[in-house]
């Protein structure tokens, strides 16, 4: 074998490793990205070749041959394929925040393909979506916390309320909110007392909010 054919064998061996690593490499990068792997950015199913729109997105991202992370809040929002949902609500991440080697998020089987108009969401499910990233009841600050600490929540529409604390044991300690609220963000202290007007003893408290169909509960530590 000449010199010459040995060289460019090797070289093509590299360049073509090269470019399986960085395809199954980049898939990794987005959220869900195994369900479509190289079709997430290639026309042709199997990779390579023509980029589509969500490709040349992701392309126009990164260095040639790199491997930077590239999914960000920007990304999730462009509609690269033109089919009416954003890259984010395609792939379960409306809102951009994934990072490379999280757990993925949202249902996998929802999951539609960023770079194919044909594959779309079912817009039932991106309303839901939208609607429950919007619900947050947020951490207490301070926390560990004395004498008081305050407790804040969004809801996206108007909701019936309540938002109680609970003692480790899981009793009703106090009721903090209970009524009808518009859409917004809310925030209320918690003074340490009960629903007597009673001091409660240091320890963990749960406070818990219900609204609609939302509900979460966190930890705070009352210090004495
Ligand atoms: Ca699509």
């Amino acid at each position: 074998m000449s010199k010459a054919l040995k060289a460019a064998l090797i070289l093509s061996f590299f360049v073509s490793t090269t470019i399986l690593i960085s395809r199954g490499f980049r898939a990794s990068k987005i959220p869900n990205g195994n369900k479509f792997d190289c079709a997430n950015c290639h026309v042709n199913p199997n990779g390579g070749g023509a980029r589509n729109a969500f490709g040349q997105a992701v392309g126009a991202r990164v260095s040639p041959g790199g491997f930077e992370d590239f999914w960000d809040e920007s990304l999730a929002n462009l509609d690269s394929d033109g089919d009416g949902f954003t890259n984010g609500q395609e792939l379960q991440d409306p809102s951009g925040t994934w990072r490379t080697g999280q757990p993925n998020p949202g249902d996998i089987n929802l999951v539609t393909n960023p770079g194919d108009p044909n594959s779309k969401p079912d817009p039932t499910s991106v309303e839901d979506m939208i609607l429950s990233a919007k619900y947050e009841l947020h951490n207490n600050y301070p926390n560990p916390f004395n004498p008081s600490t305050r407790i804040s929540f969004a809801i996206p529409r108007n909701e019936f309320v309540t938002l109680k604390i609970y003692n480790i044991k899981g009793q009703e300690v106090k009721t903090l909110v209970r009524g009808n609220f518009p859409a917004g963000v809310y925030q209320f202290e918690w003074n340490g007392k009960d629903d007597n007007n009673v001091d409660v003893a240091a320890g963990v408290y749960i406070y818990s909010i219900s609204a609609g169909h939302f509900n979460k509960s966190a930890r705070m530590i009352l210090l004495k």
